[in-house]
């Protein structure tokens, strides 16, 4: 249960109905009881914008009933009509663009192009799985003489939905839709940090006619709530995207087989990244630095898909350098809701606190470029940060910061270059800035990347353009926005028929 709390904030969203009644402050840490504050201010941090309740076991209980009673018929409505659902939640979306926009501002932290574009890309996901639903029916497979044969496509039952904050809307719609146009139930456990905007999910799905049930919203931690309904016997399949970390514990809890379990769990896992660009001696500068920074600093580096290390050919490192410390030196650090920010705070105290530990502790091996400085405001804010010829065995290159803060480093040349990029334990994205076809086509067939961008930010993906996706220790390889991606929350059955009559 959620209850928004405070006064209608009038400059931000005069769209927010009186219902939405919310004052906000930058996120804080989640105290220990069931129940908990969240909130998002960059001026702030005293005001709350909602009191969410934990869900409680009788609560996930009855969410796992209500979704296994309602998914049999949500099963046999055509795909057709399961598509429509998703072409209405996404006409319900754009008709509250503005309203989510805000909340996602103050709730994430997100400056108000990132917040829309999460909104946009929510509704390229829906409209794209109704797209794919209506192509996949049922395919005839080779059938000889007296006999058809055709491929079908069964759901798989209830399925748990766990998505992080960052693309609050857009990340837990796209899992939510797949799971749901394939004739699923759905159960969205969103992240602790933004479950008001995860609400209006559940008010699109409500608006499209989606039957009670089949979508229930369970609020709650998710070494708690989330846990329980990782390992429940009546879940079938598990959508999940955040930390490796976290990916790793739910695969291993998911292969765990509980009595009372009706099939074997299927993880569906997008996890983090540490994604390099390379930048060959040939580079279009005017290109590549503000290529960088954009991929480097959007969201202040809160993208799985962000640049966090670029290698640059050693002809032109120092220009390039130069260039980027100059480019860093523009970014407009301060409140997201202002339309001029490019960079606003972190998503909470706790992100803010591990970040500027990981710059801190930076600073031993590597050599600092630029620090930016930080706005006169209340929020979890840490600064653009850059570092030059970093200790490529430290936690700043090793780990995923998800952050502002990225490392430059010289390469001997582009087969050095190449060889760096992929010197991680992650295949998210990866990228180079390039005028040569051939560098290029060497540098994409060697990356071990999930989406390689050339001459352009390496993060930014579209539903249907860029099915996105990693390998490695990003993911279990499938293509969000992609044409498989449904493919993975049904089964396949294939119906053989004897035509030739007997007697
Ligand atoms: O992820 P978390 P967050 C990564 C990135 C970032 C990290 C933190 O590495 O540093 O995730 O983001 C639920 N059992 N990415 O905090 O902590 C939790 O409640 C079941 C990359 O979002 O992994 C939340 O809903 N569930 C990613 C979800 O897992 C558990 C984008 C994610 O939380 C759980 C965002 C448990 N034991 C973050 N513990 C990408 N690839 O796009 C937590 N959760």
């Amino acid at each position: 249960e959620m209850r928004l709390q405070g006064e209608t904030i009038e400059r931000i969203a005069p769209t927010l109905s009186s219902a939405n009644k919310i004052r906000v402050s930058i996120g804080q840490t989640l105290p220990e009881s069931g129940q908990w504050s969240i909130s998002v201010n960059p001026t702030d941090s005293t005001q709350v914008l909602a009191t969410v309740e934990e869900a409680s076991d009788e609560q996930v209980e009855a969410a796992i009933t209500a979704a296994l009673k309602a998914q049999p018929s949500w099963a046999h409505a055509s795909l057709t009509d399961r598509a429509t659902v998703l072409r209405r939640a996404a006409a319900y979306l754009r008709s509250h663009r503005l309203e989510i926009n805000a909340v996602e501002i103050l709730e994430a932290g997100k400056p108000w192009l990132e917040a829309d574009n999460d909104i946009g890309e929510a509704i390229d996901f829906l409209e794209y799985y109704a797209i794919w639903a209506e192509r996949l029916g049922h395919e005839r497979l080779d059938s000889p003489a007296g006999e058809t044969n055709q491929l079908r496509y069964r759901s798989r039952g209830v399925t748990v939905v766990i998505p992080p904050w960052n693309f609050p809307l857009a990340i837990p719609m796209g899992m939510t839709a797949a799971a749901i146009v394939m004739g699923n139930s759905v159960i969205l456990k969103p992240a602790e940090q933004t479950p008001i905007t995860a609400r209006y999910i559940v008010q699109a799905f409500e608006h499209a006619g989606l039957p009670t049930g089949a979508l229930c919203l369970v609020t709650g931690r998710g070494e708690t709530v989330g846990a329980k309904l990782v390992r429940h016997p009546q879940v079938s399949t598990i959508a999940f995207t955040g930390s490796r970390a976290v990916g790793l514990d739910i695969i291993e809890a998911a292969s765990q087989v509980v009595p009372g379990q009706i099939s074997l769990k299927r993880v569906i896992a997008e996890m983090g990244g540490k994604n390099a660009i390379v930048v060959d001696a040939d580079a279009d500068l005017d290109q590549a630095v503000p290529g960088v920074i954009y991929s480097a600093f959007g969201f202040a580096g809160q993208k799985c898909s962000a640049c966090s290390r670029v290698i640059v050919h050693r002809q032109i490192f120092d220009a390039f350098v130069d260039r980027l410390a100059l480019a860093a030196g523009t970014l407009i650090v301060g409140d997201p809701r202002h339309a001029a920010t490019q960079m606003g705070p972190v998503v909470d105290d706790a992100a803010q606190k591990k970040i500027l530990g990981m710059i801190e502790e930076g600073k031993s091996g590597s050599e600092l470029l630029y620090q930016g400085a930080l706005p006169e405001l209340n929020g979890y804010f840490v600064p653009p940060t850059i570092f030059i010829n970093p200790d490529r065995q430290s936690a700043l290159y090793r780990e995923e910061i998800f952050g502002p803060v990225l490392t430059v480093e010289r390469a001997e040349d582009l087969d050095d270059a190449i060889w760096r990029a992929n010197d991680t334990i992650y295949a998210l994205t990866q990228g180079i800035f390039s005028r040569s076809a051939k560098a290029i086509a060497r540098a994409a067939d060697a990356a071990r990347a999930g989406n390689f961008y050339v001459n352009r930010g390496i993060t930014g993906a579209i539903p249907g353009r860029h099915p996105f996706g990693g390998f490695g220790n990003s993911g279990v390889g499938f293509k969000a926005g992609g044409p498989s991606y449904l493919l993975q929350f049904a089964d396949q059955q294939v119906i053989s028929e004897n035509l030739l009559r007997q007697g």
